[in-house]
This record gives C-alpha cells, sequence and structure tokens, in this order.
C-alpha cells in the first residue's frame, strides 16, 4: 500500500484513535451478533434479527453525523449505528431479552426497534419504511425552526420500493430538506434478491426527485464516511437531501427464523464473507502501522468480558409488570428517554 492510501483517513480529517474507535464499534456490533445467535439457538432469547455485513458502513455513516444535534431513524440492522451514537451493550442486550429496563420500548416492542429520547433516535414501527417520511418531517422542523440539525435515516433495497420511499424522497426534494437518505442495499428483502425487485439501480432515482444519489462501497469504512460527510455538509448549506446506496450484502439469514439456504447457496454466502468491510479496515489499520495482532486480541478479549457482563444483567433484570401492558401505548404523559 503506498504512503497516499496510508493517510487516507488523515486526508479526510480523522485522527488514528478515531479510526480504531469506528473499528472498534464495528467488532462490537459484530460480536454482539454473534452473542444473540447463541442467545436464540439456545433458548433464551425469543428471536434475533442480525446486522451482521452491514456495521462497516453503520458505524461510518455514525461516525460522519453529529451526535446530539442530529435526528437519526435506523433500522432494524443498525446496531453498528445504533452503538456508535451513544446506545450500550447492556440496553441492547436488554431489548433482546425484552425486559423492562430495555430503553427503546420497556420489553414491549421486537428487538430493532430503535428508541431514545436522550440519543436522538426516533422510535420506529414495524410496516418497513415508515421511518423515512418521519425523518422528512424532523428535516422539515429543522427548516422551518431554522434549525443546524440533519435528520438521517436508513433502510433496506427492498424498502426503497415502498411508496414511503418515494413520497418522502419527493417531498425533500420539493422543499429541499436536510435529510440524508442511506439505502443499506444488502442484496436481498428476506428470500427476494434484488434483480426481482428493482430493474434499475436506487442511486439514481435520486435525479428524478431533484437531488444526488451516490452509489458507495458499504463495505469501505472511509469511502461511506466521506460520502455521508459530504451530504450532511450539502444538507446544511441549505442544498438540500442525498440518496445514498450502500452496496454490501447480508451475510446472516434473514432472522433467527429463516433458512437462507432455500433461496441462496452457501458458496454466495462465503464469497461474500471474504469481502466483509471488518476486516478489510483492519487490513487498512494494520497497513498503517495502527493496529496489531496482539491489539486485536485485546480488543476482543474486552469486547467479550463487557458482552457477558451485559448478558448476565439482561437474563437476570425484571420483566416488564404485567399491569404495565398499557404504557406508552395511549397518551399518558409518560414516555421513554
Ligand atoms: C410494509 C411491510 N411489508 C412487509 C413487511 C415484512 N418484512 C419485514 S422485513 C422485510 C424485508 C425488507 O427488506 P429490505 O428492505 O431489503 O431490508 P433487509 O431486511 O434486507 O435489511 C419484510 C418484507 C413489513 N415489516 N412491512
Amino acid at each position: 500500500m503506498s504512503i497516499g492510501q496510508k493517510q487516507m483517513h488523515h486526508q479526510l480529517g480523522l485522527t488514528d484513535e478515531q479510526v480504531i474507535e469506528m473499528y472498534t464499534y464495528m467488532l462490537k456490533a459484530r460480536m454482539f451478533d454473534e452473542r444473540c445467535f447463541l442467545l436464540q439457538r439456545s433458548g433464551k432469547i425469543p428471536f434475533h434479527v442480525s446486522g451482521i455485513g452491514q456495521e462497516t458502513a453503520q458505524v461510518a455513516a455514525a461516525y460522519a453525523l453529529k451526535k446530539g444535534t442530529d435526528y437519526f431513524l435506523p433500522y432494524y440492522r443498525d446496531y453498528g449505528f445504533v452503538l456508535t451514537v451513544g446506545m450500550t451493550l447492556r440496553e441492547l442486550l436488554l431489548s433482546v431479552f425484552l425486559k423492562a429496563e430495555d430503553p427503546n420500548s420497556g420489553g414491549r416492542q421486537l428487538p430493532g426497534h430503535f428508541g431514545s429520547k436522550k440519543l436522538n433516535i426516533v422510535t420506529g414501527s414495524s410496516p418497513v419504511t415508515t421511518q423515512v417520511p418521519h425523518a422528512v418531517g424532523f428535516a422539515l422542523g429543522a427548516k422551518l425552526q431554522r434549525k443546524e440539525f440533519v435528520s438521517f435515516v436508513t433502510f433496506g433495497d427492498g424498502s426503497s420500493n415502498q411508496g414511503d420511499f418515494h413520497e418522502g424522497c419527493n417531498f425533500a426534494g420539493v422543499h429541499k430538506l436536510p435529510v440524508i437518505f442511506m439505502c443499506e442495499n444488502n442484496q436481498y428483502a428476506i428470500s427476494v434478491p434484488l434483480h426481482k425487485q428493482t430493474a434499475g439501480s436506487i442511486a439514481e432515482r435520486a435525479l428524478g426527485y431533484g437531488f444526488p444519489g451516490v452509489k458507495v462501497d458499504g463495505r469501505d469504512a472511509l469511502e461511506v464516511y466521506r460520502v455521508v460527510k459530504e451530504a450532511r455538509e450539502r444538507a446544511l448549506r441549505g442544498e438540500g437531501p442525498t440518496l445514498i446506496e450502500a452496496v454490501m450484502y447480508r451475510i446472516s439469514p434473514h432472522s433467527t427464523s429463516d433458512n437462507d439456504l432455500l433461496y441462496r447457496t452457501r458458496e454466495e454466502v462465503e464469497t461474500n464473507r471474504e469481502r466483509d468491510g471488518i476486516p478489510r479496515l483492519r487490513n487498512y489499520m494494520i497497513s498503517c502501522g495502527i493496529w496489531s495482532e496482539d491489539r486485536e486480541a485485546e480488543l476482543a478479549a474486552q469486547i467479550k468480558q463487557e458482552l457477558t457482563e451485559a448478558t448476565d444483567y439482561a437474563e437476570q433484570a425484571p420483566h416488564p409488570a404485567s399491569e404495565d401492558t398499557l404504557l406508552h401505548v395511549y397518551g399518558d404523559g409518560g414516555g421513554l428517554q
């Protein structure tokens, strides 16, 4: 690797420590996901929907946004994203164990339905793509109140075919709203491959709504960071939305209820596993002289311990009380933090 390539993160304004931190979040998300598979298979949690293969883009995008200022509307695979903007492993574990202390829904929602007032993570609902018009609404709020923030929303490739996507993009384009749409194109919508749901290009749809569309390698952390950062700057200059199509691959089955080998081959999955963005960033860091096998082992051991403590805590934490079933369902003035 040439000196120029080695310094790519410096050219983007990222310090060595920041790249290492990005990598740490990716590994945390990956190891959390792997732990959830084990917990589900051993009957300790009912269900898990995985983000394996998508963490690189999620973490890099979160890194390009401003915590405490911007509004985030992630979708159900975005563990890397929510960890980077401040959710903890303990909170994620509380959510998969459906415990009362789960900050997302107090154990009422399926896991992956993130929501946190204090982290500006906007609660999502289960019908896919509903978060897109919601994000546009937040961006409209920024414009009407002349506030300096952007809203950032993610969704899958299949979701980009829902009406909500088109309505949201159209409205945001007309009003030049500060919203960033990021499609995590992982090649599948459950069992339906991309070519059976979309004949054209997802990124190029943006042209029809009057704003730029950018297709980016979602397994290239630094590229995703660069593109999201630019989109944020455009939005804050009042130039409107950007659609980003981050291309990646869903390495895990759709969920723990899915047998993916009914619609794709093991070879296809293994070929894509080799293109995974996490080892790619690790190799880049090693080639820059800022990472080593020893540091990798140390980090993995530290995350493993954090996960074990979080798992034990969440497993022992109390379930929601049955008399609280209707809390937060109707306007009771409460609400989760
Ligand atoms: C409106 C709606 N239709 C169908 C579903 C069932 N469903 C849940 S996830 C999913 C696949 C979505 O695929 P995609 O948007 O590509 O995201 P991915 O799961 O691949 O990350 C579907 C169809 C749903 N939740 N909402």
